[in-house]
C-alpha cells in the first residue's frame, strides 16, 4: 500500500536521470571518473549530483562548516568496515536504487515508500547541524532533508506507538563489513515518539546540496543532532512504530556503555572516557562539549524530570 503519494508530492526534485547521465558521460570523457576510481574513491552514484529545489531551513549555525572532504572521508559506518576511511573506500558496492522504506507496526497507514516518492514527500531543506560522535569528535554538516515528523504524520501512529525503530539494510553482498560480527546486524536504532516528532529530527537525503554519498548513509538516513552520532542510523529500509523501547545495536553490543537516550551530555561520561570535551574535525584545540550538543533550548523540555545519569 502506498501512502497518499500523489497528494503530497511537491516540486522539489533530484536532477533528472538524463542530465545526470549526460554529466557522467562528460566526466568520463575528461577521465574524471577513472581518476577517482584509481585513487580508490567510492564510485557511488550520488556523489556530485545536485539536489534541486532545496530551501534554506529553519535551523542554521554560525560556525564554520566541516569541509566536504572530511565529511565524506572520515566516517563511521561499520557495514563497510570499522576504520574511518573504510566507508569512503568500500561503500561503492551499495546499490541505492531501487530502494524502498517499509513503514510498519502501530500505524494507521503502514506500507512501502519508494525512495523517489520519499524525496518528494516534503520540501527539501538545508539544515546546518552540529554532529557529535560518542568517540569525542565533532563536525558541522549542512544536511539536506525533511523533518521525520512529515513522514510520521502520514503514517498516522496509533495510541500504542510510543517508540520508533529504525533499521538499516542487511545485505552482506552490498555491505562487506556485515561479514564481520562487530555488531549484531542489521544496525538498529530507536527514538521515543516525541523525540522522533521533534522539528529538529531530520530524514537526510543529501549534504552540501548534493545527493547523500553512500558512506554518509545513502539514500536516506536519520539525523538527530542533540544525540551522539550513532543514533543517526544510515541507509534505512524500515521504520517501525512500537510500544516498547527497541533494542538498539549498540545497547545489544555493550549495554553498560550505550543507553537508549544517548543525549550529548558533557556531565555524563562514557564508562571508558570523559565526554566533557570534543575535537572538531579540522581543529587542534579541544572544545567544550555542550549540553544536548547545544540544542538544549529546543529539546531540554523533552527530558524534564528525568535523571539523565540514569537515562543515559
Ligand atoms: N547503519 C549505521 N548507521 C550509523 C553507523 C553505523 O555504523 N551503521 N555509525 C553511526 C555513528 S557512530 C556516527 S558518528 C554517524 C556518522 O555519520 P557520518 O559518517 O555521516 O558523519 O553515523 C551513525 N550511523
Ligand atoms: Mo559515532
Amino acid at each position: 500500500m502506498l501512502l497518499r503519494q500523489t497528494a503530497d508530492i511537491l516540486p522539489s526534485e533530484i536532477t533528472p536521470p538524463e542530465i545526470y547521465r549526460e554529466r557522467r558521460r562528460f566526466m568520463q570523457g575528461l577521465g574524471v571518473l577513472a581518476a577517482g576510481a584509481a585513487l580508490g574513491a567510492a564510485p557511488d552514484a550520488g556523489a556530485g549530483v545536485k539536489l534541486a529545489g532545496v530551501r534554506a531551513g529553519a535551523y542554521t549555525l554560525d560556525e564554520d562548516k566541516t569541509p566536504y572532504k572530511d565529511v565524506t572521508t572520515y566516517n563511521n559506518f561499520y557495514e563497510f568496515g570499522t576504520g574511518k576511511g573504510d566507508p569512503a573506500k568500500n561503500a561503492g558496492s551499495l546499490k541505492t536504487r531501487p530502494w524502498t522504506v517499509a513503514i510498519e507496526g502501530e500505524v494507521g497507514n503502514p506500507g512501502m515508500y519508494d525512495i523517489d516518492t520519499l524525496l518528494k514527500l516534503a520540501p527539501l531543506e538545508e539544515r546546518v547541524y552540529r554532529m557529535r560522535c560518542v568517540e569525542g569528535w565533532s563536525m558541522v554538516i549542512p544536511w539536506v532533508g525533511f523533518p521525520l515528523s512529515e513522514l510520521i504524520r502520514r503514517a498516522a501512529p496509533t495510541g500504542n506507538a510510543k517508540y520508533v525503530e529504525f533499521v538499516t539494510l542487511n545485505d552482506p553482498k552490498q555491505m562487506p563489513g556485515q561479514r564481520s560480527r562487530v555488531l549484531d546486524w542489521p544496525y538498529v536504532e530507536g527514538l521515543r515518539l516525541d523525540e522522533a516528532m521533534h522539528p529538529l529530527t531530520l530524514l537526510a537525503v543529501g549534504l552540501y546540496g548534493e545527493v547523500l554519498p553512500n558512506q554518509n548513509g545513502a539514500p536516506i538516513r536519520l539525523v538527530v543532532p542533540w544525540k551522539y552520532g550513532f543514533k543517526s542510523a544510515k541507509s534505512i529500509v524500515k521504520i517501525r512504530f512500537v510500544e516498547k523501547p527497541p533494542l538498539t545495536a549498540w545497547m545489544h553490543a555493550a549495554p553498560r556503555e550505550y543507553g537508549f537516550y544517548s543525549n550529548v551530555n558533557p556531565e555524563v561520561d562514557h564508562p571508558r572516557w570523559s565526554q566533557a570535551k570534543e575535537r572538531r574535525i579540522g581543529e587542534f584545540r579541544k572544545r567544550d562539549t555542550l549540553m544536548f550538543n547545544g540544542y538544549g533550548a529546543q529539546v531540554a523540555q523533552l527530558y524534564r524530570g528525568m535523571d539523565l545519569k540514569k537515562f543515559f
